[in-house]
């Protein structure tokens, strides 16, 4: 017996609708196969390589079949989930006991956007047990787009149409492969050619000829981490030369004069110099941003990891308001709700609110909660600093630590100082192989999907979620394999909970801090009566604009309707955009009174290493797939021929890749698409810190490179992850 059923790929956030073939297999619902799906009609038979392994992931010899302990002499052994589940709320209750709820921190990585019961479910448990230490990858991402929105407001109705943009510019971010925010995330390679074809001119910034600038029209070459001088610049040509939209602005934003005056340093001249780009070329992709009719800037991890990330995205949202780059009253707004509550879309604007400083506050460099979440960049010195407070257990929901987080070398003894460490996770990860207790999971088809996810990610930015009002369900479509024992995340927290007679009361946000499109849902989960993953899904979909049971009549996803209409401003509104925050301005007067070129020039360790994601795995996902990773499981240090050269290695060297406090190694790959003088790898690499020797098999961990508490964004903490000088030298 074999079938192709419909389902939703939830690897990634873009959620491509696609057919799965199941076969029986001793009884059992097995994947065997992934393809597009020609008949959805908003990704039209796109996957990528990830979701087209969504089986071998799903069947793998590695894959977690049963929940794990830590054995005294140090190895793990199969313990049953619902032992575990009590084993681990007891030990939780003993800490909370002894040392206060603030001792137990939780951590959710990124797959949880593939699970919208997971983290939700597991905040719960934490409020119920009273603590706030709940952190996300959020802050070690892009949280300066949740600060920036904080400190300029949001945008009521949206940003503008791809589809009918003349111009569009992407500053560090790479969606042909990434997916991220930018391009719409349905088959964005091609998105790009058509709107290529019909003339749209695209500005790339970015250190590299990426997938993106390949097809720009205009791509600056620049030197990493220099974006908030390229943004400024380009803010002051437009400024300078009048093409700024003095109605939009006038009616919208307050603090012009103030950004005008902060940009006026920022000459043509001046960022060409610091930036290493052709003055004539800053002032050309300036002037066609700002001449285009419909146009939007929209920025990634690149900009976000290498300084000033908060400055950077604000400057982002300043130039876009400036052009009035945004949504119009009487246009098709780009992001009505399908599956989360109707709102409705106005040409005004939400005001700034408060972006830190608020919540619980953390003990070290004066950190606090913030707009875009915890300071997770902070959370091994939390747990490494003694004295009251400290934090003595740590949950973590598909997450990976020992692979993701920065200063890999800190964030291990932290995970080694824990008392407790249980991470919930589909294989035994490089975080798993640390912890007490290690939760399996199921996989995504074999539980049920909706695109509710990939709707909501528009809250976390501009650029990024579905173009129309998509929705898809999926049943769970396969089977959890012979013999495994596997929970759904939110069981998990259930189980504790009910072990130690808790109360649960699951919220849901429908949207960013205080920007909110509708009221939180709150629901109190039944002790008496268990929900199912499908109940707790009906709650969520509660007040969907277009109800589940609807949406689960189109099995290969549906647009509702493309032409929802952004209203006028309400005739009371006063609120406005800033462009001129006090704090963003200071940082502009701050950046442009550093002595740049010796800052640039570092003879000891001349190279700048940039992360960049790759196609084939999904940060540390997939690497233990050989569809995936194919002969070449490891991550290469991607290099200039000149740098090369310079250095004296070749294709396929072994290398170290040092900074004055750690060194990795790595295996060499020529990349003429590289700026000269800057060096690339993707992250999620690499095992624990003995285990350098084996990177031939393992790859590097570049979160190595990462120092914490030297250079770090005041407010959310975020390290510099990017822009690192470093040397690269042969090994012997
Ligand atoms: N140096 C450096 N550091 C970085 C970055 C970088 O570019 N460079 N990028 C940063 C960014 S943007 C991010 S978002 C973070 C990512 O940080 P994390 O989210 O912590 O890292 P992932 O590798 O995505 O961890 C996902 C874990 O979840 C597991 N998993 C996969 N599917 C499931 C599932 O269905 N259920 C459960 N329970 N678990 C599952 C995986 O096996 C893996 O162990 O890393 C950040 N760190
Ligand atoms: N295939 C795949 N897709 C993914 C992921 C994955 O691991 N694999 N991870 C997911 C996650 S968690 C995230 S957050 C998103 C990230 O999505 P993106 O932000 O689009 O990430 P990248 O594709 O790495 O693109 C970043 C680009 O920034 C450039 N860059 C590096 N430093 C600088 C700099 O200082 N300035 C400028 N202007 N550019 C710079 C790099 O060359 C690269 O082309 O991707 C998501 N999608
Ligand atoms: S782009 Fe993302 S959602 Fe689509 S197939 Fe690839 S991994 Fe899955
Ligand atoms: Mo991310």
């Amino acid at each position: 017996m074999s079938e192709v059923v419909p389902t939703i790929c939830r690897l990634c956030i873009a959620h491509c609708g696609v057919l799965a073939t199941v076969e029986d297999d001793n009884g059992r619902r097995k994947v065997t196969r992934v393809t597009g799906d020609p008949d959805n009609p908003l990704f039209k038979g796109y996957t990528c390589p990830k979701g087209r392994a969504l089986p071998e992931l799903h069947n793998h010899e590695g894959r977690l079949l049963q929940s794990m302990k830590r054995q005294p002499d140090g190895h793990h052994a199969p313990i049953a989930s619902e032992r575990a589940a009590v084993e681990v709320a007891d030990r939780i209750k003993a800490i909370v006991d002894r040392h206060g709820p603030r001792s137990v921190a939780f951590y959710v990585g990124t797959p949880n956007a593939g699970q919208p019961t997971a983290a939700g479910v597991g905040n719960a448990f934490m409020r119920a047990i009273g603590s706030r230490m709940f952190f996300t990858s959020n802050t070690i991402d892009q949280p300066g787009k949740q600060i920036s929105m904080a400190l300029h407001g949001k945008w009521l109705g949206g940003e503008p149409d791809f589809e009918r943009a003349d111009a569009w510019l992407l500053v560090g971010n790479n969606p042909i492969i990434s997916k991220s925010a930018g391009l719409p995330g349905q088959n964005p390679a091609q998105k790009l050619k058509e709107a290529r074809a019909r003339g749209m001119e695209l500005i790339v910034v970015d250190p590299r000829v990426s997938d993106c600038a390949r097809k720009a029209s205009i791509h600056l070459q620049c030197r990493p981490g220099e974006d908030h001088a390229i943004l400024a610049g380009m803010i002051h040509i437009i400024i300078a030369e009048q093409l700024y939209d003095r109605a939009f602005v006038e009616e919208n934003a307050t603090g012009f004069e103030k950004l005008a005056a902060a940009v006026a340093g920022f000459t043509p001249d001046y960022v060409a110099d610091r930036a290493g780009i052709p003055a004539e070329q800053l002032a050309e992709a300036a002037r066609v941003f700002a001449r285009a009719r419909v146009r939007h800037a929209n920025s990634g991890t690149g900009p976000s990891f290498s300084g000033y990330c908060n400055l950077k995205d604000y400057l982002v949202a300043c130039l876009n308001t400036i052009c009035g780059a945004w949504t119009r009253a009487g246009e098709r707004v780009t992001r009505p709700n399908a599956m989360l509550p109707a709102y409705t879309p106005r040409a005004q604007a939400f005001p700034p609110f408060k972006a830190w400083g608020f919540g619980e506050k953390l003990r070290v460099r004066g950190l606090t909660d913030t707009a875009a979440g915890m300071p997770t960049a902070a959370l091994a010195d939390e747990i490494l600093l003694p004295g009251e407070g400290q934090v003595k257990a740590l949950v973590c929901i598909g997450g990976n630590p020992m692979a993701a987080w920065p200063d890999q070398r800190k964030t291990q003894r932290a995970m080694e100082t824990l008392e407790l460490l249980v991470t919930l996770d589909v294989e035994m990860s490089t975080t798993a192989r640390l912890a007490d207790y290690v939760i399996a999971c199921k996989q995504t088809l074999e539980t049920p999907g909706m695109s509710q996810s990939g709707e909501a990610i528009k809250y976390f930015g501009s650029g990024i979620g579905f173009p129309n009002a998509y929705a898809q369900y999926s049943p769970a479509v396969a089977d959890v394999p012979h013999g495994s024992d596997l929970v759904e995340e939110w069981d998990f927290f259930y189980q504790m909970a009910d072990h130690l007679g808790l109360e649960l009361t699951f919220a849901t946000a429908f949207g960013f801090s205080r920007y909110q499109e509708a009221p939180f849902e709150v629901m109190p989960l039944s002790r008496t009566e268990k929900p199912t993953l499908e109940a707790l899904y009906e709650s969520i979909c509660a007040h969907s604009r277009v109800p589940l049971e609807e949406v689960k009549r189109y099995p290969h996803g549906y647009i509702f309707d493309s032409d929802v209409i952004v209203r006028e401003r309400d005739p009371g509104c006063e609120d406005r955009l800033d462009c001129g925050n006090d704090v963003m301005m200071a940082q502009l007067q701050e950046v442009l009174s550093q002595d740049y070129r010796s800052m640039q020039d570092t003879p000891d360790y001349p190279l700048r290493f940039i992360p960049r994601r790759h196609n084939n795995f999904m940060n540390s996902s997939g690497r233990s797939i050989r569809k995936l990773s194919g002969d070449k499981p490891w991550n290469p240090l991607w290099m200039h021929p000149e740098d090369m050269r310079d250095v004296g290695v070749g294709e396929g060297d072994r290398v170290r890749v040092a900074t004055p406090h750690d060194e990795i190694l790595a295996v060499v790959e020529g990349d003429d698409t590289l700026r000269p003088g800057v060096v690339a790898s993707a992250h999620a690499f690499g095992g624990l810190v003995d285990e350098d020797e084996r990177y031939g098999e393992l790859g590097a961990n570049t979160g190595r490179l990462v120092r914490t508490d030297e250079d770090y964004d005041r407010i959310t903490g975020m390290p510099l992850m990017g822009n690192i000088p470093v040397a690269v030298r042969p090994c012997e």
